[in-house]
Formats: structure tokens, C-alpha cells, sequence
């Protein structure tokens, strides 16, 4: 390991990077570009706050005088400007996640996809933690590889959720069991192209060997193209297909072939997640807990018992007889699909917010006569207006900020009609991340 390290960023995986670093006895420099950051706020997060330098604005040449590694964390692009002053140095860059796993022991679980990570990484965290002592679930689910990589033993089994963001920066890291649950367009202002995002999905496998397993979904066209061609281990789970070997839905239960006989694993009513979605989720984490040697009963047990995770379809209360759902987590007009789907009833839809390129006429004909009232928030406010009206839908509302939009949605919905939260876009530029806005949201409603 590097002595002298620059490590990018000051958010949760920058800090986190640099304490390990520091653990290890390494000379630590944290860099970020926002010049408007308070240097003593940062300073404060260490305990030996004089171990650590700081530098802030824009980075120099000179800056970079001994460096010998940098640490990016997720959220930085490779396109970054100080990133090409770090290539002019030739100074080696790794991602977070790619130190995280250079330093920790035990087995890995590693989890991507555009939808259903945090759900499908939660589940299989339970079900390691129903059978394994030392089990840590780290990731993109918000709280970084690097917090916990030197808590970790050889019997530790880490289940990661990781992002495309995260996955650009990785050398050597390779998971036991991998899984990719589907890809579908988001991201695409930072990989740029759809082959791109796809690429560094995929990219999930590219060290994996001989006896590890890829875990994916047979009913992603790409995926299935994907698989076919993998050396390792591949088990496929489908929610459309019988298939001759592998994980599907048979008579609304999720059965097991291992190409000669079904095992029924548990009927989809057994479950408390909600929609054929959610049932990919499952059957790729009984898939990730089957191959890293889970018995079955033990798996049986923790997903009939595993709940929705907070943000994602989820119930929040009722008010005057109509019910109020916080989809935040649905970020991309894929995952917002999805939440549509699974609302029982007329819906008011809450949507809008950071820009990410994203394409939203799919996203609109899906409303099919259950969306009554869209009503739009943040930068994305006019293109998706525009979008919807090509497709027929007029019942648009605008909102200044998520408060006026939860009080439009209260006055103009009906009892027995339901009001979404899911606004198939980031949450940057109006909140922090999106689980701030998924708390603001929760607290509107509460307050009505
Ligand atoms: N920064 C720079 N230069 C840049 C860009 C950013 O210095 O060019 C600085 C910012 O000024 C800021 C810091 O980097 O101070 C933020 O770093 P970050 O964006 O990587 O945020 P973290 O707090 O470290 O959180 C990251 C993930 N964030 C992103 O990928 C944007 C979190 O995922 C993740 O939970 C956390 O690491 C732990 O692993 C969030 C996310 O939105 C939930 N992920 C995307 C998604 O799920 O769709 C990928």
C-alpha cells in the first residue's frame, strides 16, 4: 500500500477512504474541488485531526509533489478536471470500493443493476446474517466498503452494493458471487452512451475466475447475450420464463431447477414485498445466498419475513382516506415504472428533479390511465411537461419545491386514490440525496 495517498472527495466514502489510510499508517492528503467547503467541518471528522492535509478549490500540478496513489470516491467522474492533472502525474487512481477490497478479508457478495440493489443487497445481507457470524452490507446502500474492510476476517462475508459509478474504478476487485439484476438507461450524463453504462456493468465479472458465480437476470435481452458468453458459474432467474435450469415463478411460486427436478423455494403471497419486480429481487438473493452456502430453510425463513426497504414503494400513512407513498429511490424513469405498477389505484404522481439525460416517453405510457395528476418539481419540470403533452397527457400541475407539490396533491386527491412520491430522477440540485428528499416528503405528508 502507498504511503503518500490523495483521496478525492469529502463526502461519506472520501472520509471513510481516509481513515482507513490513516489506520494503515499512510500519509493521507483529502482533496475536494468545492472550494467552499469548511476546511475545520472536514478536520473535525478525525480524531487525530492534524494527521490528515486538506486541500480545497482547484487541484495544481505541484499539489501532487510524492503522491504515489489517489482515491476516488464514486461520485467523482473520470472526466473530472483535477482528474486529468492526476493522469499528467501518472499518479495510479483507484475507486473506493477497489481499496475497500484490497484490504478486507473473507468472502464477497457484490451486487449492481440499474433497479432493485439496495432491496436485493439488504435481502441477502439478512440472509447471510441468518446463517453467518461476521456479515457486513456495505456499498452504495450508504455505508462504504471502506468503513468496515479492516473489521473484516476470513470468515467475514461482505455483501456489497455497488454502482456503475463505483465500478469504473475498480483493478483486481473480484466478488465470489456477483450479480447483475438489470440494465436500463440512467446514468447516461456521466457514462455518456448506453454501451458505456452497459460496459461497466458488466464489468462486475471481469475478474472473476474459475468456480465464482455471476448471478443474472435471463429476461434482460443483454444480460442473457452476456451470460451466455461467461466462463465462470452463471445462475440465471427469470420472472417471464420457465427455464430449464434456474430460479423462476411457476403457479405464483418462486421454484429451483437444477436442470432435472423443480424445488418449490416459497409462494410469492409468503412474501411482504410487493410486485414481479420485487420477485426478481428475491430470486437473485436466494440465488447470491444459495451459491455462497446458505441452506435453504435458513433463506426461507428470512425472506418471508423481509420488508421494504425505506424509500423504495414505500407506505407511509393515510390521510382523509387517501394513502401517501414515498418512492424517492425511484431515480430513473425505470424504477419510477416500476412504483406506478405496484399502486393499487388512481394516482397523483409527485415527479421531476435533477437532470440526468434521461429519456421519459416510456416512463409516461406506462401512466395508462392510472397517473390522475402529474405534478412536477425541479430542473426536469419542462421536459417531462413536454414529453407528457407529445403522449396525450395534460393533467400536469407545476410545484415550486416538494412541500407545494405534497399540499396540490392533498387538495386535489380524492379518498381512495393514492399520491406517489416517485420522481424517476436524482434529487440533486433540491436535496442532498434522496433519501433527504424522501424524509422531507414523509414529513409533509405527516404534517398535513
Ligand atoms: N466532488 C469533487 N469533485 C467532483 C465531484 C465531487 O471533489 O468532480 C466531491 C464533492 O464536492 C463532495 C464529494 O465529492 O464533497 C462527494 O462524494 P460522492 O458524490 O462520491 O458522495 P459520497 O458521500 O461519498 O457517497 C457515495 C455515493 N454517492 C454517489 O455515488 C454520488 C453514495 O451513493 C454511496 O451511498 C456512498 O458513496 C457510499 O458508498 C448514492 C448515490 O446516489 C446513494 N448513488 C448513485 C445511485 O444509487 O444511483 C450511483
Amino acid at each position: 500500500m502507498s504511503q503518500k495517498v490523495l483521496v478525492a472527495g469529502t463526502g461519506i466514502s472520501g472520509i471513510a477512504a481516509a481513515k482507513l489510510l490513516l489506520a494503515k499508517g499512510g500519509e493521507v492528503t483529502l482533496y475536494d474541488s468545492n472550494e467552499k467547503l469548511d476546511e475545520k467541518k472536514i478536520r473535525e471528522k478525525f480524531e487525530e485531526e492534524d494527521k490528515i492535509s486538506i486541500l480545497l478549490g482547484e487541484l495544481k500540478r505541484t499539489d501532487l509533489l510524492g503522491v504515489e496513489m489517489a482515491i476516488l470516491s464514486p461520485g467523482i467522474p473520470l472526466e473530472a478536471p483535477f482528474v486529468s492533472v492526476l493522469d499528467e502525474a501518472e499518479v495510479p487512481i483507484w475507486g473506493e470500493i477497489q481499496l475497500a477490497y484490497h484490504c478486507a478479508k473473507g468472502r464477497l457478495a457484490a451486487i449492481t443493476g440499474t433497479n432493485g440493489k439496495t432491496t436485493t443487497t439488504a435481502l441477502t445481507g439478512e440472509i447471510m446474517k441468518s446463517f453467518y457470524d461476521s456479515v457486513f452490507v456495505v456499498g452504495n446502500i450508504g455505508d462504504p466498503y471502506t468503513c468496515h474492510a479492516l473489521e473484516t476476517t476470513p470468515e467475514t462475508v461482505t455483501v456489497a452494493e455497488v454502482s456503475s459509478f463505483q465500478l469504473e474504478t475498480i483493478m483486481d476487485f473480484r466478488p465470489d458471487v456477483s450479480a447483475i439484476l438489470n440494465i436500463t438507461p440512467d446514468h447516461l450524463d456521466r457514462h455518456q452512451t448506453m454501451e458505456r453504462y452497459i460496459e461497466v456493468k458488466e464489468s462486475i465479472t471481469r475478474n472473476q475466475k474459475e468456480g465464482d458465480t455471476c448471478v443474472l437476470n435471463y429476461d434482460d435481452p443483454v444480460l442473457r447475450e452476456f451470460g451466455e458468453g461467461l466462463k465462470i458459474n452463471v445462475v440465471w432467474f427469470s420472472s417471464r420464463e420457465t427455464l430449464k435450469k434456474g430460479y423462476y415463478l411457476k403457479d405464483e411460486n418462486i421454484v429451483w431447477n437444477d436442470g432435472s427436478k423443480e424445488t418449490v423455494i416459497i409462494n410469492i403471497h409468503d412474501l411482504k414485498l410487493l410486485g414481479r419486480h420485487n420477485h426478481e429481487n428475491v430470486m437473485a438473493a436466494i440465488a447470491i445466498g444459495t451459491a455462497m452456502g446458505v441452506p435453504l430453510e435458513k433463506i426461507r425463513e428470512t425472506v418471508k419475513k423481509f420488508e421494504a426497504v425505506e424509500h423504495r414503494i414505500e407506505f407511509v400513512t393515510e390521510r382523509f382516506g387517501v394513502k401517501y407513498y414515498n418512492d424517492s429511490k425511484g431515480t430513473n424513469p425505470d424504477a419510477a415504472m416500476q412504483a406506478i405498477k405496484a399502486m393499487p389505484g388512481p394516482t397523483l404522481l409527485i415527479a421531476g428533479g435533477y437532470d440526468k439525460h434521461s429519456e421519459f416517453d416510456e416512463w409516461i405510457e406506462s401512466f395508462g390511465g392510472k397517473v390522475r395528476y402529474l405534478v412536477l418539481i425541479g430542473q426536469t419540470r419542462d421536459k417531462i411537461a413536454e414529453c407528457a403533452k407529445r403522449h396525450g397527457f395534460t393533467d400536469i400541475m407545476y410545484a415550486e419545491d416538494l412541500l407545494e407539490a405534497v399540499q396540490v396533491c392533498a387538495s386535489y386527491a380524492n379518498p381512495g386514490d393514492n399520491v406517489l412520491l416517485s420522481p424517476a430522477c436524482a434529487s440533486w440540485g433540491q436535496f442532498k440525496n434522496f433519501e433527504e428528499r424522501g424524509r422531507k416528503f414523509k414529513e409533509y405528508v405527516r404534517g398535513l
